[in-house]
């Protein structure tokens, strides 16, 4: 018998496909269901629920969602931080793995909490491959940690950039222009979305800034959504 067909101590619901990105730039509507500007927006969703699920086990509080003037777009959360230690196996750290690592098919523990409504959960690596660039920089030990991609491949690996008394989460993305039909985000669509997870998930401070829509002291346009618990 094979080494394979020897080694089922694996329970269905266990099952992890893991791809690489390529399969999400090849077919794209599969992931994140069009590439209209209903996906353009999914992609901050995608985002925006990884750091829900983390204030759903108590780490997190406060998410903040930017839209730049460049149209990319920069999620905040003050959770644990993506862990950033190396993994011996496949020599890499783990952020590199969430970041550029597909987790498709199987399903995660994770998943259990998502009362977020999300239409395909298929994570930040999705993300990452259909940006033209994306930042993810992790607050986490005293430490700054960054790493950068294009269309999902690191730039360099993950790196030491500073010190901090904070913990969390920040990535910043621009959509591929490539891929998406329309690239410009509308505030009402990610307003609602914002408003309706503040909703769901009660205690926690979500908000919305546009900082492409200054006001006349230089002020961007921005709404905080929060529910009591
Ligand atoms: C797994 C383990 C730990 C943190 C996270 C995931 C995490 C992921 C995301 C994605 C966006 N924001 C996030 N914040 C945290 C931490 C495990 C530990 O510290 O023991």
């Amino acid at each position: 018998m094979s080494e394979e067909l020897k080694n089922q101590d694996y329970s269905a619901d266990n099952i992890q496909i893991l791809e690489g990105l390529e399969a999400v730039r090849k077919r794209p509507a599969m992931y994140i269901g069009d590439v209209g500007i209903k996906g353009l927006h999914h992609l901050v969703y995608e985002v925006v629920d990884n750091s829900i699920d983390e204030a759903m086990g108590g780490h997190c509080d406060k998410i903040d969602v930017i839209i730049n003037d460049d149209n990319s777009i920069t999620v905040k959360d003050n959770g644990r931080g993506i862990p950033t230690g190396m993994h011996t196996k496949e020599k890499k750290s783990s952020l590199e793995i969430v970041m550029t690592v597909l987790h498709a098919g199987g399903k995660f523990d994770k998943d259990t909490y998502k009362v977020s409504g999300g239409l395909h959960g298929v994570g930040v690596s999705c993300v990452n491959a259909l940006s033209i660039h994306l930042s993810a920089v992790v607050h986490r030990e005293g430490k700054i940690f960054q790493q950068e991609y294009s269309i999902g491949k690191p730039l360099y690996d993950v790196k030491e950039i500073g010190v901090s008394d904070i913990t969390g989460t920040h990535v910043t993305f621009k959509p591929d222009s490539t891929i998406f039909e329309d690239t410009l985000y509308n505030y009402d669509t990610l307003a609602a979305r914002m408003r309706e997870l503040a909703f769901l998930n009660k205690g926690i401070h979500i908000s919305l800034t546009d900082m492409r829509n200054l006001d006349d002291e230089g002020k961007p346009a921005s709404t905080m959504f929060h529910s009591e618990g």
